[in-house]
């Protein structure tokens, strides 16, 4: 898969069980964002490449993967699980290389979840009861009626850059634990570790075609060419709400579903009677980790009055502290932005607020960042107060390691600032009054509501977002119901 050869290593396809080249030999670069180097090239799948992976996928759907009895399957998976541990520092590199993320992020949050995404999903399909009902009929004898699940056949993973291995098998997992096969698109910023998973997959054992990869870009390449075939099924996307409205105009083409999970701007509100620690280490974790590139991330944040100066000043200090650094070195706890593109985006908002006239607490530019790591792409956290509500910058995702502070003075002046925007993905709640958290909570118009923690995850449960923050939910036997078809048998007895 990443044949390394002097420095520059390539990336392939993977296609019914076997890495392969695109036919027009179009590749494209990729880069180690902590040092802005090219470190790979990868093969760029024209129609061909996607054609070919879709018939792969169609074929193993009726080859030896769609006789397998569901414990053969789940123990399969297990072994997925598995060979991602065995091979988990070769996950680790390839993770970090593409995204520059810190090494003690990715050992810690995505690489574990790469693996527990398979096992996972293989005791929920073990265990899922089958719905059935006794019908009454005119001549007394009955029916009985009862549903049973069927993969919905050849899904498309559609996948963001931000948590590569762990948003991919967060969908890979459950659509091959429902019986599905799949073809990936993973991000063309982080090919890599999509790409590693075939290696996995063969040692595992899971037949050929049941896992593809394809790498190219969005708009006019492998991800179109992916969402129109109409050899798939069905979609499942991560990423921006307005590319989710394109791949949704192409799943409209021959009825296929989609599940998606899109952009957020979330809100984290801070109750004067919150616990400050707590808050101010959970604020600078949703605020700041794998540099604010996280969906679930906050960037308005809402700080009753009392404790606002308080709060503003502690975030600052745990601001200022983050280290960034090589994603290898221990003491490294801030990664650089995931492409030049990106960085200048955000820095596009950095400028934004300045012009809007915010208060800058901290931040606001490029980091001086040692020789080799100069022309990473880097950027500093970054924190502000004094907007109004109707800035770009409380308006729209960023996407970056920033936030805005504002003061407010009651609860429901609170719940309205937090509700106020398009999104719905994340909300955070900090305070130790019970009765606030769960009758606050229950008013945010968010898919998932935190109350003193963030991004703590069981994986059994509702997982995506409200308004234009995504379509449908995943996680637990919600990923089951996108997963299969659900088919109701009724027999007269
Ligand atoms: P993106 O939408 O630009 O790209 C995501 C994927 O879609 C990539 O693989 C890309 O190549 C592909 N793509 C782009 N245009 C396409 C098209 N027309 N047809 C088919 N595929 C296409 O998103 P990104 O920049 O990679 O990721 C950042 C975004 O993802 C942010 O908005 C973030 O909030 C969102 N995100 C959401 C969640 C969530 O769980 N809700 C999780 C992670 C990221
Ligand atoms: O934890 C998950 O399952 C999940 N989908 C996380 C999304 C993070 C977004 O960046």
């Amino acid at each position: 898969m990443i044949a390394s050869g002097n420095e520059i290593a390539t990336i392939r396809h993977f296609i019914n069980g076997k890495y392969a080249g695109s036919a027009d030999g179009r590749m494209f670069d990729v880069f180690d964002p902590s040092t802005g180097k090219v470190y790979a090239r990868a093969h760029e799948a024209g129609r061909e490449e996607v054609d070919a992976a879709v018939q792969a996928a169609r074929r193993a759907l009726t080859g030896p993967w769609g006789k397998l009895s569901i414990e053969d399957r789940t123990r399969l998976l297990y072994q997925v699980a598995d060979g991602i541990n065995a091979r988990f520092e070769d996950f680790l590199q390839a993770e970090c290389l593409d995204t520059g993320k810190p090494w003690s992020l990715a050992r810690q949050v995505d690489i574990p979840r790469g693996a527990a995404n398979f096992k996972v999903f293989a005791d929920i399909i073990k265990n899922v009861p089958c719905e059935s009902f006794m019908t009454s009929t005119p001549d007394g004898r009955g029916a009985l009626n009862y549903a049973i699940r069927s993969p919905k056949g050849v899904v498309a993973v559609i996948c963001p850059w931000n948590l590569p291995l762990l948003l991919m098998t967060w969908k890979v997992g459950p659509a091959l634990a429902c019986g599905n096969t799949v073809v990936v698109k993973p991000s063309e910023e982080t090919p890599a570790t999509a790409a590693l998973l075939g290696e996995v997959m063969n040692a595992a054992g899971v037949p050929a075609g049941v896992f593809n990869v394809v790498h190219g870009g969005g708009h006019g390449s492998a991800g179109q060419f992916l969402t129109e075939h109409p050899g798939i099924s069905a979609i499942t996307f991560t990423g921006e709400t307005s590319t989710g409205t394109q791949i949704m105009q192409a799943a409209a083409v021959g009825i296929r579903d989609v599940s998606f999970e899109l952009g957020g701007k979330n809100a984290g509100l801070v109750f004067a009677d919150c616990e400050m620690d707590k808050a101010i280490e959970g604020c600078l974790r949703s605020v700041f980790s794998n540099c604010g590139q996280v969906c679930l991330g906050t960037e308005r944040l809402y700080v009753e009055r009392p404790v606002f100066r308080e709060f503003v000043e502690r975030l600052k200090d745990g601001a200022r502290k983050l280290k960034p650094g090589r994603p290898e070195a221990a003491e490294t706890d801030f990664g650089p932005m995931v492409s030049r593109q990106q960085r200048d985006k955000v820095l596009g908002y950095y400028k934004k607020a300045k012009v809007e006239g915010a208060t800058l607490v901290t931040g606001g530019g490029i980091p001086e960042m040692p020789v080799d790591l100069r022309d990473g792409f880097w950027i500093e956290p970054t924190l502000w107060t004094g907007l109004p509500e109707s800035s770009a910058v409380i308006r729209e995702e960023i996407f970056g390691p920033c936030c805005h502070i504002q003061p407010f003075d009651s609860e429901a002046e609170a719940v309205a600032l937090a509700n106020d925007t398009r999104y719905g993905l994340a909300a955070t709640i900090w305070t130790e009054n019970a009765s606030r958290a769960h009758r606050v909570a229950a008013q945010m118009e968010t898919g998932i509501t935190w109350v003193n923690c963030w991004f703590l995850r069981d994986l059994r449960t509702p997982f995506g977002g409200a308004k234009q923050s995504g379509i449908g939910r995943e996680g637990g036997v919600h990923s089951l119901e996108f997963y299969t078809e659900l088919r109701n048998v009724c027999v007269k007895l």
